[in-house]
C-alpha cells in the first residue's frame, strides 16, 4: 500500500495552511479585545487611542453587526460582539483592524472600558448548580431500578470523580480570511470543521441569504473538536470586517488569545453509586454528572447526552440511573473534544469499578472481565447491541500483556522494591457511532471525472491531519477502478457539497467516503454500459477494475479507464454525479431516553503499565497493549496513526495536561510553556494490534476511528493509581485527573486532601 501523500508533505513543513495564503497590499489585519475578567459589564468603550495610533485603524463593535450578533445555535446566549455584560475572561468586545498584525494588535490594547464594573462570577459547577444556573433542564437515563437492585448487592460504594478540561492545542490556532466580492457577498476561507456551518452563522451575522455566502476550508493544522463549533465566530469576524471595508480581513489568533478565547473540553465533577455482588457482577449503578458547561450553551445539549450513553462503558449492567447536568459558569464556553464527554463518562464508571475492587479485594480487571457486554444485551437507552466485539477484543488484549503473569511479576518487584512501584491497568472500550443528534447524519459528494481520466471528488469531509482525504481517495478510486494518482480530493466548499454537517463525531470516513461511493458508483455503470456497447458485451460481463476496463474478467488493454473516460465525452455521456448519504436505522426519544441512536459501536482494549519513583511522585509509562476494533482498514498506516494519536492524547488528558483555572475564573495555563503536553519521551512503548473482523455496516466493511482509542489514555490513570496503592495500601482511592506527579507525591505524603475535592 502507497503511503498518503499528506504525510510527507506534513513532514516536510510544505503543507499551508490559511496563514500561509498569500496576501494582498490592501488586506487588512485584525486583532480582538478581550474581557479583562469573568464577569462584568461596562458602559461603553473608548476608542479614541486605538484610532489615533496609526492611520487606517477601524473599530468594530456590535453595533456594526449588521444582522443578528448571535454565534449560538441553540439557546441565543453567545453574542459574537459583547453589548455591554461579559459572562467569561477572553470574550470578544471589538475587533481591530489594521494594514499589519502588529499594528492592530497594539491599537486594540489602547481600547478601554469606560465604566467597568466587575461582577461576581462562578468557576465551580456545583456552585453554579446550587445556585441554579442551568444551561437546560437535567437529562436522565435509565434502565431497571438501581434503588431496589442495592438491596441484593454484597457490596455497595460511592464516591465522587473530577476530571479537569483540556486545551485542544491544534497546531494551526483558530482563524480566517474573508474576502468581499462585488455582489455584496463575501467569500471566507476559514480554518473550520464545519464549513456548512460557518456559513450559517455568517450569513447570519452579515444578515445575507446563503447564497451570498461562500465558505472554502482547505485543510486544518488539527482541530480535535475544537472547530466544530468555535471556529465560526472567528470566521464571522474577519467577515464583518470585509464586509465593513470592503477589504479582505485576516483574522488569525496568536496561540495566547486562542488559549485564552477557545473553549475546550468540559471539566466534569461526578458522584457514582455501585451495587456487586461477591463475584463481582455489577447490579446497579448510578451517575450524576456535573458539567462544566462554561458561559455560552454552545455544544454541552449535545455532549451531555453522549456522556450518558456511555456511562456503563463495555458493561452490561440492568439497573442504571445516569443524570447529566449542564451548569453554567463564568468560564469560557467549553466545547467538542475527541470524545465528546464520552471519555468523562467512561472515567467514572471505571472509577466506580476501581473502588469497588478495592471493597471486594479483588483486582479490577476481575469485574472488567465478568460484566462485558455480549451479543444481544440492551443497553441502558434501549439500544439492542449486535456485532458485539467486547469480549473478544478485551480477551486478546489480556492473553497479549500476559495479565496473569504480568500481576504476578510487578507483585513480587513491589515487594522486593521500596523506592520504585510498578502498577497496571485495563481499560475496555464501547463508543457509539453517529451523531447523536441524528440529523447530522448525512453527507453529500460530488464526483468529476475530467476528459483525460483524472477524477476530481469533493464532499463535505474536511481534511485536518486525520487522513479523510486518503480513504475518500481510496474509496473513489477502487468504486471507480480508477488508478489511486488519478484522484484527487478537493478542498471542502460550500458551492460544490451543500448543506454538510461538521467533519466530526468520528465519521468523516464513514458518511463521506459513502457518500462520494454512490456517486462513483453511479459514474462507473455509465461507464460500464458504454464499455459493454462498445465491446457488444453484456453489461453484467463488464467491469472497471485497477485502471482497466475488464470484460468476463479479463482486462480489456485498449480500454484504459482514461481511454473509456474519452470514449464517453466523445458519446456525450455525463461525467459528473452527485450523491446524498443518510446513516440508516438512527431513531432516538429523546422523552422517554430510549431508542438506537448508534449506527454501530467500536470496541477495544489497552493495558497500560507505570513505574512510580516512590520519593519524588513522578512516574514513567513502560508499555500500552492495545487491541483496537478497526474492521477492515481503509488506510491502515492512517488507521494506526488515529489509534495511536488519539491514545497519546488520552494519556495527556488523564495524566499530564492540567488546564487549572484560578477562582477568579483565570486560566493559569494559557501558554505552551505552562501547558504540558505529552511528548515522544513521555509515551511508553505501544504495541497496537487491530481487530480485523469485517464492518459490512461501512464503506468498505470500515469502522469508524478517531475518537475511541481516546479512552484508553484512562488506562495510564489507573496504572500510575495502582502504583500508588502499592506504595502506599492505607492511601484512599482517588479520583481526580489529571494524575499529575503532584497530585501523585501528594498521595504518597499523605497530603492529598487539601488538593482534592470530595476526599
Ligand atoms: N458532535 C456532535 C460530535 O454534534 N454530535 C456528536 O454526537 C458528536 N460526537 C462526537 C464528536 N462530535
Ligand atoms: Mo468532534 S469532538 O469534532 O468529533
Amino acid at each position: 500500500m502507497k503511503r498518503n501523500p499528506d504525510s510527507a508533505l506534513n513532514v516536510m513543513g510544505k503543507t499551508t495552511y490559511i496563514d500561509d495564503l498569500p496576501e494582498s497590499t490592501e488586506m487588512l489585519h485584525a486583532a480582538i479585545v478581550c474581557s479583562p475578567s469573568a464577569h462584568g459589564r461596562y458602559e461603553r468603550l473608548d476608542t479614541a487611542a486605538a484610532l489615533a495610533y496609526a492611520p487606517g485603524v477601524r473599530v468594530l463593535e456590535a453595533s456594526d453587526v449588521p444582522g443578528q450578533n448571535e454565534l449560538s445555535t441553540s439557546i441565543p446566549d453567545e453574542p459574537m460582539l459583547s453589548t455591554g455584560e461579559w459572562h467569561f475572561r477572553g470574550e470578544v468586545l471589538a475587533l481591530v483592524l489594521a494594514p499589519s498584525r502588529s499594528v492592530a494588535r497594539r491599537a486594540a490594547a489602547l481600547v478601554k472600558l469606560v465604566g467597568r464594573e466587575d461582577l461576581p462570577a462562578v468557576v465551580d459547577p456545583r456552585e453554579a448548580y446550587a445556585q441554579g444556573k442551568l444551561i437546560m433542564a437535567p437529562r436522565t437515563q435509565r434502565l431497571g431500578d438501581p434503588e431496589a437492585a442495592y438491596a441484593d448487592c454484597d457490596v455497595v460504594v460511592t464516591g465522587r470523580v473530577e476530571s479537569a478540561g483540556q486545551e485542544h492545542v491544534y497546531l494551526e490556532t483558530q482563524g480566517a480570511v474573508a474576502y468581499p466580492d462585488d455582489a455584496g457577498g463575501v467569500r471566507v476561507v476559514s480554518s473550520t470543521q464545519s464549513p456548512s456551518g460557518v456559513q450559517s452563522i455568517v450569513a447570519r451575522i452579515l444578515g445575507l441569504p446563503m447564497n451570498k455566502v461562500e465558505i472554502e476550508t482547505r485543510r486544518l493544522g488539527g482541530a480535535f473538536g475544537g472547530k466544530e463549533d468555535q471556529a465560526s465566530g472567528w470566521a464571522a469576524l474577519a467577515a464583518l470586517g470585509a464586509y465593513r471595508t470592503g477589504k479582505p480581513v485576516k483574522l488569525y489568533l496568536n496561540r495566547r488569545d486562542d488559549m485564552t478565547s477557545t473553549g475546550k473540553r468540559h471539566p466534569y465533577s461526578s458522584d457514582f453509586k455501585i451495587g456487586l455482588k461477591k463475584d463481582g457482577t455489577i447490579l446497579a449503578f448510578e451517575a450524576d454528572y456535573y458539567q462544566n458547561a462554561g458561559a455560552a450553551t454552545d455544544l454541552s445539549p449535545a455532549i451531555i447526552p453522549r456522556t450518558l450513553f456511555h456511562a456503563a462503558n463495555a458493561y452490561h449492567i440492568p439497573n442504571v440511573r445516569a443524570t447529566g447536568t449542564m451548569c453554567r459558569t463564568n468560564l469560557v464556553p467549553f466545547t467538542a473534544f475527541r470524545g465528546f464527554g464520552g471519555p468523562q463518562g467512561v472515567f467514572v464508571i471505571e472509577c466506580a469499578i476501581e473502588k469497588a475492587a478495592r471493597a471486594l479485594g479483588v483486582d479490577p480487571v476481575k469485574i472488567q472481565r465478568k460484566n462485558l457486554l455480549s451479543e444481544g444485551d440492551v443497553s441502558h437507552y434501549g439500544m439492542r447491541m449486535d456485532d458485539v466485539r467486547a469480549t473478544d477484543t478485551f480477551s486478546r488484549c489480556m492473553d497479549k500483556a500476559k495479565w496473569t503473569e504480568l500481576r504476578a511479576g510487578i507483585a513480587a518487584y513491589n515487594a522486593a522494591n521500596a523506592a520504585t512501584k510498578r502498577g497496571a491497568a485495563a481499560i475496555p472500550i464501547c463508543f457509539g457511532i453517529s451523531f447523536t443528534k441524528i440529523m447530522l447524519n448525512q453527507g453529500g459528494a460530488l464526483v468529476h471525472v475530467y476528459s483525460d481520466g483524472s477524477v476530481s471528488v469533493s464532499t463535505g469531509a474536511v481534511e485536518m491531519g486525520q487522513g479523510v482525504g486518503r480513504k475518500i481517495a481510496v474509496v473513489s478510486s477502487r468504486t471507480l477502478g480508477a488508478p489511486i494518482d488519478s484522484v484527487r480530493v478537493e478542498s471542502t466548499r460550500t458551492t460544490t457539497v451543500a448543506n454538510t454537517v461538521a467533519t466530526a463525531a468520528s465519521s468523516g470516513a464513514d458518511i463521506n467516503a459513502m457518500a462520494a461511493q454512490v456517486a462513483c458508483i453511479e459514474i462507473k455503470k455509465r461507464l460500464v454500459a458504454l464499455a459493454a456497447k462498445l465491446r457488444g458485451a453484456a453489461p453484467e460481463a463488464v467491469d472497471l477494475r485497477d485502471g482497466y476496463v475488464t470484460v468476463g474478467g479479463v482486462a480489456d488493454g485498449e480500454l484504459s479507464f482514461a481511454a473509456i473516460v474519452a470514449k464517453a465525452f466523445e458519446n456525450r455521456v455525463d461525467l459528473s454525479a452527485h450523491a446524498f448519504y443518510a446513516t440508516p436505522g438512527l431513531h432516538y426519544d429523546m422523552k422517554a431516553e430510549f431508542g438506537t441512536p448508534f449506527y454501530y459501536h467500536v470496541y477495544g482494549c489497552a493495558v497500560v503499565t507505570a513505574t512510580l519513583d516512590v520519593i519524588r511522585g513522578s512516574y514513567r509509562f513502560d508499555d500500552a497493549i492495545i487491541v483496537h476494533d478497526i474492521a477492515e482498514s481503509i488506510d491502515p498506516l492512517v488507521d494506526m496513526g488515529q489509534v495511536e494519536g488519539a491514545f497519546a492524547q488520552g494519556l495527556g488528558w488523564a495524566c499530564l495536561e492540567e488546564l487549572k483555572f484560578d477562582d477568579a475564573g483565570r486560566l493559569l495555563a494559557d501558554t505552551l510553556s505552562t501547558y504540558k503536553l505529552p511528548d515522544a519521551h513521555f509515551m511508553p512503548r505501544m504495541d497496537v494490534e487491530f481487530f480485523t473482523k469485517p464492518n459490512p455496516k461501512v464503506v468498505a466493511n470500515s469502522k469508524a476511528v478517531g475518537e475511541p482509542p481516546f479512552i484508553y489514555g484512562l488506562a495510564g490513570y489507573f496504572a500510575v493509581l495502582d502504583a500508588l496503592k502499592a506504595a502506599r495500601p492505607e492511601g484512599p482511592s482517588f479520583h481526580d485527573l489529571p494524575m499529575t506527579p503532584e497530585k501523585a507525591m501528594l498521595f504518597l505524603t499523605g497530603d492529598l486532601g487539601a488538593a482534592v475535592k470530595g476526599l
